[in-house]
């Protein structure tokens, strides 16, 4: 019984004594392009993936939440709307917690829920397993009180969450992906409008997905003060966000900004054209340039963002010249570790796979997982 909504059934089953009513799917993400731009205002081109986080839920009449997940066996969470306390550290519960926190102060009162989580998203692989937590937790949420907010809004709360009662000053990549993804495309999101555009990805292509099991550590703060020097760079030029910053007006201030602002700016400004260019390049089937787009994206994380490994490099490096312009190869999502997206012609993904097993072990000592992948549906009822 892999299936994680069956193992969601048999663990409401066991834990609550009784069948639950309904089941809800959310899917983790990759991103192919458009790294740390999602909080400056900027382009991310994700896909949701065909690994999902489900939840069997049953109303209660009350608000009470009684929540169990089979990643942590034999805890029972119990809360009750509107009196959250405070997040438990690293606790998986502060997700949904955090959803129901963004409820109250949003004037939103859900009825409470008895609930299972199981989840086939690798967790701390950059993946956004949280998000398809989230998610998943806000669609039932939503669905069981039929309070009727849309996906985005289901995502937008879902990071409000994150960001106020978890305390993860993330972006709405994550969340939006895992809430709006549709099958067999990316999604092309502009954060600073939330508006979409779903980009068919080529039949011809594989995503594969590859994890380098680095143990990521440090990875909030490093996030946090990644966050804090795009701030610090775009309050120099007096903006809101880098959005509006040319790369010329930024060349023009280099020496006004410390080395580390200089270098987040330049990749946000760089990436998000990049992340644009990448979007056509996919519609247009040019995969010579989405291979371009996606190499120069890895050198901009690991040189101006620096948020790379040499592990990670090594991956990019070996299947990079395994690919050459038949496909896309860059690091994905938050970085210092994770995995490595890449979108490549079908008849390489052999070749992908043997190379990585060939050699990364080898050079690096690390086992790395392999996901192939396709692009999934946004989070949703599922109905027998
Ligand atoms: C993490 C965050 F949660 C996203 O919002 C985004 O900033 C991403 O890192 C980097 O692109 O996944």
């Amino acid at each position: 019984m892999s299936n994680p909504a069956q193992r969601a059934n048999k663990l409401f089953v066991q834990t609550f004594g009784t069948q639950a009513d309904k089941l809800y799917c959310a899917p983790g993400r990759v991103n192919l392009i458009g790294e740390h731009t999602d909080y400056n205002d900027g382009f991310v081109l994700p896909a949701a993936i065909n690994f999902h986080t489900a939840i069997v839920a049953k109303r209660r009449d009350d608000q009470t939440f009684r929540a169990v997940s089979d990643a942590f066996p034999g805890e029972i969470e119990e809360w009750t709307f509107g009196e959250e306390g405070t997040p438990v550290a690293s606790h998986w519960s502060n997700y949904l917690k955090g959803f129901t926190a963004a409820m109250a102060t949003s004037g939103l009162a859900p009825k409470g829920l008895d609930l299972a989580v199981v989840s086939n998203v690798p967790m701390s692989a950059g993946l956004s397993s949280s998000a398809a937590l989230e998610v998943a937790f806000g669609t039932a949420v939503n669905d069981c009180s039929q309070i009727q907010l849309s996906p985005l809004a289901i995502a937008q709360l879902a990071q409000r969450g994150e960001n106020q009662f978890v305390g993860h000053a993330c972006g709405i990549m994550d969340q939006m992906i895992s809430a709006l993804g549709e099958q067999d495309h990316a999604l092309l999101i502009d954060c600073l409008d939330l508006d979409s555009e779903a980009i068919g990805i080529p039949e011809d292509l594989s995503l594969i997905v590859i994890n380098s099991k680095i143990q990521r550590s440090f990875i909030e703060s490093k996030y946090h003060l990644r966050r804090q020097e795009c701030e610090q760079a775009a309050s120099h030029f007096g903006l809101e966000s880098l959005r509006d910053l040319s790369l010329t007006t930024l060349e023009s201030a280099k020496d006004e900004l410390s080395l580390a602002c200089y270098k987040r700016a330049k990749h946000v400004v760089t990436e998000n054209r990049r992340t644009q260019n990448a979007a056509w390049a996919l519609e247009a089937g040019d995969i010579a340039k989405l291979s371009q787009l996606m190499a120069e994206s890895h050198i901009s994380m690991r040189d101006d963002f620096e948020i790379s490994t040499t592990e990670i490099d090594y991956l990019v490096e070996i299947v990079s010249d395994v690919v050459g312009n038949r496909g896309g190869v860059r690091m994905t999502g938050g970085g210092i570790g994770g995995c490595v997206v890449a979108l490549v012609e079908h008849e390489l993904t052999d070749s992908v796979v043997a190379i990585i097993e060939q050699k990364y072990t080898e050079k690096t000592g690390l086992e790395a997982e392999i996901y192939l992948c396709s692009a999934s549906d946004g989070a949703k009822r599922i109905d027998d």
